[in-house]
């Protein structure tokens, strides 16, 4: 992945990211980071690049065309038109899920302002995403710009080794890391928990959710309303995966989605953890319809005659609890099914749920509060 940073400062950025795993990617070719100083692009002899603001008041501001250039000199270089990063304290905060999502870009322009900031007008053109790294303001956007390089290296490919990558994947749940502890075992008379020292890691995996649960509790409560991971299962006819997806968004906006319609699917060994929820969406409950439908280039067919055990050969759950969609028939052969494979059937619900939308979203809060109750 290659950044672009437009700044008045780039020995600023370039000291930073040459340092440390960073440094590391950039020398490996994971990442790289080229700096474009702003000041090259300035229209005046004296190659200043800020003015008085319009209609008063303190401080100066970036003027429009430089900071056009630049961008236009980076967008030249490559051959193409990149998101364009403005760093600015008067955006959403960075949060993880957008970091995953930058770091599927190839190509990434960060741009970083100084003084009061720049013209507007150049920021409608060319900016795509304005980012702020929390509610505070600094004198310039470099230090948002290397915080965003580093949070969105770490999901580049080859940037992490094995053992660091496994590190990060707590936040992935949206909770916050549990406690670690390391050697010695008992220090100011402090003993590890003896749960780490069991070898059982079943037990310490649950050991570790339930303490990023207190402690996210504790810490950080505004994060538990989207602490644990969806995933919605569906097959029948089409339709089913778009019910499917609809009560999936209305509980989470971090939910997956999976159409065992799927063959390939149907091969896949998939682990189910004690905090996920499982929500099954099953035929009936999209209406009436054809067998078939075209998804992309492939057609992905119901074929009623697979059996649960066929369908879903590599679902397997761990006290993880399960939503059921479907006619009064399918719900018990998929109960004890899935209760075979360890799931906890928390709520069965009737296709109805889909008529219509208050009942949709009512049924998606009463799911919500009984899997917070049953974690
Ligand atoms: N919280 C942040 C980003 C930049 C910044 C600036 C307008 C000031 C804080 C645009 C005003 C940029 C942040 C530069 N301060 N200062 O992410």
């Amino acid at each position: 992945m290659n950044f672009y940073v437009l700044t008045l400062f780039p020995e600023m950025i370039q000291n930073a990211v040459e340092t440390s795993i960073t440094g590391r990617a950039i020398k490996s070719g994971s990442i790289s980071v080229d700096t474009v100083n702003i000041r090259d692009f300035s229209t005046r002899k004296t190659m200043r690049v800020d003015d008085y603001p319009y209609g008063g008041g303190a401080g100066m501001v970036m003027e429009p065309e430089p900071v056009f250039r630049a961008v236009k000199s980076v967008e030249g270089k490559i051959g193409g038109r990149p998101r364009v990063v403005y760093m600015t304290p008067q955006a959403q905060v960075l949060d993880q899920t957008k970091v995953e999502s930058l770091a599927q870009e190839k190509n990434l322009i960060i741009l970083c302002g100084h003084y009061e900031g720049i013209d507007e007008r150049v920021l409608q053109e060319t900016v795509t995403d304005y980012i702020s790294i929390g509610d505070y303001v600094l004198t310039g956007g470099e230090l948002g710009a290397l915080v965003l390089i580093d949070a969105v290296s770490r999901f580049v490919p080859g940037v992490l080794s094995n053992e660091e990558s496994s590190q990060f994947e707590s936040l992935q749940d949206n909770l916050l890391e549990y406690p670690q502890y390391t050697r010695p075992e008992i220090w100011h008379e402090m003993s590890v928990p003896s749960v780490l020292l069991s070898g059982d890691h079943l037990r310490i995996e649950k050991w570790r959710h339930e303490e990023s649960l207190k402690r996210t509790k504790e810490r950080r409560p505004d994060l538990l309303k989207n602490s644990y991971r969806v995933v919605c299962v569906s097959y029948g006819e089409p339709g089913a995966a778009e019910k499917g997806r609809a009560l999936t968004e209305c509980i989470t906006r971090y939910g997956e989605y999976m159409d065992y319609n799927r063959r390939k699917l149907q091969k896949t060994t998939f682990r189910m953890k004690p905090w996920n929820l499982l929500l099954m969406v099953m035929p009936g409950a999209a209406g009436e319809g054809s067998t078939s439908c075209r998804e992309a280039e492939t057609v992905v067919c119901y074929d009623p005659a697979l059996s649960f055990a066929e369908r879903f050969r590599g679902l397997y759950g761990s006290e993880t609890p399960a939503v059921l969609v479907g006619s009064r028939e399918e719900l018990a052969e998929a109960s004890s099914f899935l209760e075979a494979r360890k799931f906890r059937i928390i709520a069965r619900i009737s296709p109805a749920v889909f008529d219509e939308d208050t009942l949709l979203r009512n049924t998606a809060l009463d799911i919500r509060e009984k899997t917070l109750h049953f974690h």
